[in-house]
């Protein structure tokens, strides 16, 4: 096969347009506007406005959860949520996330103590917590990963045990139960995005979700004094509020989530028959879920077995505009400023280090079709097949 049939090197590329990474569901113009409609009339934008009121009450419902507290954004909720929980000392999370779980620490002077994670289900290594906990670890965040979960009933035992508090980064597992139980309601708290990549969107959004009254009334008055409810002292407030915009747009979403769920589950599976057959891209199922919300598809490239590294592979999918992302990259220990601040973390954590340079995501959502699909995975199967003519004419 030749090099010169990619578009890496001056090939016309599959697809005319960019394909981007990242759900990107949204409802159509006319339900939009219907319902901004109401927000004009009412000239009520934000604070906690009827809209926003709603879309708590459909979240509880759904989530058959207590409160359901809606935030400007998944990180500022894990920030108020860290607040809440009045956590001190070091927080234990896994070092294969995104860089906001770290962050959200941060900000709150609470140091993170990562721990590795597992290699086939990318999930935080439970059996490597213990060692990790001494008297300044007030709590552990786990983080539900890619439509997944990181076994929040093993968690909670292991915190329980060690009378630490826990609470989950659930950005990604929006709808995933585990058995008959919807992610939402483990733990102490758990944080959920409303990105407008995931698959219940707000543009930008997320909340907090707990069933403890105690708590929830903390997190009311941290978020801010609109919404909330019953006044208890807090040392710390925030504008943590989400707009009626915002909130328009995520009851629209959450309406539409079973439909794009089957979209997303669809598609997954499409991946799934075709990407098992490709030497070297190793899928990743959403584990520890009886239902998944099938958000994202995440491979890793083993590069002897494929012929590339996921790098030069990305570099080959985007000239054919396939956006493909090295999600996460790099790992939390490797980026700043802990990088700096915690330098023993750098050779702690094999197994991040082995996923941080191997994990790809491909799009899914609502701008991919199963004959998308095919025609990407088309381009994999060829880039596989030619990986060393590619290899040796990108080296020139
Ligand atoms: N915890 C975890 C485990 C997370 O993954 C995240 C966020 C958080 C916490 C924090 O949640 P938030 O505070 O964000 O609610 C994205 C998102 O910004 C972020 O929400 C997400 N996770 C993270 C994994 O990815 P980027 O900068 O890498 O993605 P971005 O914005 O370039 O978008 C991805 C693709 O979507 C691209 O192909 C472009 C396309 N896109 C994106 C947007 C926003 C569009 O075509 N249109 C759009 O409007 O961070």
């Amino acid at each position: 096969m030749k090099a010169n049939s990619f578009a890496l090197f001056g090939a016309e590329p599959e697809f005319d347009k960019h394909l981007p990474i990242g759900q990107l569901y949204f409802p159509s113009w006319e339900r939009y506007e219907l319902s901004f409609r109401g927000i004009f009339e009412r000239q009520y934008y934000t604070n906690q406005g009827p809209l926003t009121e709603e879309l708590e009450e459909k979240l509880q419902q759904f989530l058959g959860v207590k409160h359901a507290i809606c935030v400007t954004n998944a990180t500022i909720g894990l920030m108020i949520a860290a607040e809440a929980m009045e956590l001190s000392g070091k927080v234990i999370l896994p070092a294969f996330t995104f860089i906001a779980s770290a962050q959200s620490l941060t900000w709150t002077d609470l140091e993170p103590v990562f721990c590795d994670i597992d290699l086939d289900t990318h999930q935080i290594a439970i059996d490597q917590i213990s060692a990790l906990i001494d008297r300044d670890v007030s709590a552990i965040m786990g983080v539900n990963l890619w439509g997944g979960s990181c076994n929040p009933k093993a968690l909670s035992k292991l915190a329980d045990a060690h009378d630490v508090q826990l609470y989950f980064d659930s950005a990604h597992s929006f709808g995933c139960t585990v058995d008959d139980t919807a992610i939402g309601n483990f733990g102490r708290a758990e944080v959920f995005s409303f990105h407008a990549t995931k698959v219940v969107s707000a543009t930008e959004g997320g909340c907090i979700c707990t069933n403890d009254d105690d708590l929830a009334a903390r997190l009311r008055n941290i978020r801010s004094s609109y919404g909330a409810r019953k006044l208890v002292n807090v040392v710390k407030t925030a504008n943590g509020r989400m707009s009626e915009a915002q909130a328009a747009i995520g009851l629209l979403s959450l309406e539409d989530f079973p439909v794009n769920q089957k979209n997303n589950e669809l598609l997954y599976r499409y991946y799934e028959t075709q990407l098992d057959a490709i030497p070297g891209l190793h899928l990743v199922r959403p584990t520890g879920v009886s239902f998944s919300n099938y958000q994202y598809v995440v491979c890793s490239v083993d590069e002897r077995e494929f012929g590339l590294s996921r790098d030069l592979l990305i570099e080959v999918l985007k000239a054919e505009n396939v956006n493909a992302r090295r999600y996460f990259y790099p790992g939390l220990h490797r980026s700043l400023p802990y990088v700096q601040e915690q330098a023993h973390y750098l050779d702690r954590l094999p197994n991040t280090d082995i996923l941080c340079a191997s994990c790809i995501q491909f799009p899914i959502g609502a701008f991919v079709s199963t004959q998308i699909v095919e025609r990407i995975c088309k381009i994999l199967i060829k880039a596989h097949y030619a990986s060393a003519v590619i290899r040796s004419q990108y080296d020139r």
